[in-house]
């Protein structure tokens, strides 16, 4: 399985080209793929707002899920996804997710933090139906977006530092209800909360170092590595 998060593909980051070459050598895997979140900068998924490379990739996985799993949680860039694009995904959750077969629960990270009020009010205010309402009908929703962006863009100065304290409670919290993997994206750096026989993960982003990852549902271990170094032998899963 190939988990990929926090790409921010968006015409600024110039990334474009790289993620679906990317994504050209994951169809000659066998892997299912789980895409943790913020794959793009900014996502809302209405026709007002979507760019060619949100249309090229909802293709790409309504037929990659023909032969492979993907999953999809959407991160606090993406808006109105599960409710719009349900389809071209095997699954897709706007929180987490427990996988019935690997039993591992995917979520993006920004929810952990059940303190961060601020954040939780901003999440409700933005993601709900009266937002999505206005956002497709409204005159002025171009100029509500553009603000939207520029909020999150603030949040992205924390990059580079993880909430250990945070990560460690919600993974203790879930571990004792027989949770054994854990699997986040959001905090940008790799990190490994351990307990007896449990672990948390959070992720690298693919935007600053090209990297994904790959875990092997028999060993139940996880390796990252740059994308381009992803081995295409077609005996591995
Ligand atoms: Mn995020």
């Amino acid at each position: 399985m190939i988990l990929i998060t926090d790409a921010h593909v968006s015409l600024g980051n110039d990334n474009e080209i790289e993620f679906f070459k990317m994504l050209d050598k994951i169809e000659k895997t066998d892997h299912d793929v789980v895409f943790l979140g913020d794959i793009f900068e900014l996502w809302i998924a209405m026709p007002r707002y979507e760019e060619d490379m949100h249309i090229k990739f909802l293709d790409w996985c309504k037929n990659q899920k023909e032969k492979r799993q993907i999953g999809y949680v959407e991160g606090n860039h993406e808006f109105f996804l599960k409710d719009e694009k349900s389809d071209n995904f095997s699954w897709i959750s706007t929180d987490f997710r427990l996988d019935p077969e690997t039993n591992i629960l995917f979520g993006h990270g920004d929810l952990i933090n059940e303190k961060d009020t601020s954040y939780r009010i901003f999440r409700k205010v933005t993601k709900n139906k009266l937002m999505k309402q206005l956002v497709r009908y409204m005159p002025l929703a171009p100029s509500l977006v553009r603000y939207i962006k520029k909020k999150m863009t603030n949040s992205n100065k924390k990059r580079g530092f993880i909430p250990h304290d945070t990560l460690n409670l919600f993974a203790c919290n879930k571990f004792k209800e027989g949770i054994k993997t854990i699997m986040l994206g959001h905090f940008h750096n790799e990190y490994c909360y351990e307990g007896e026989t449990e672990k948390l993960y959070s992720l690298p982003d693919w935007m600053d170092t090209g990297k994904i990852s790959v875990y092997d549902c028999v060993s139940k271990e996880l390796t990252s590595c740059k994308w381009t170094e992803l081995n295409i032998d077609r005996d591995e899963n």
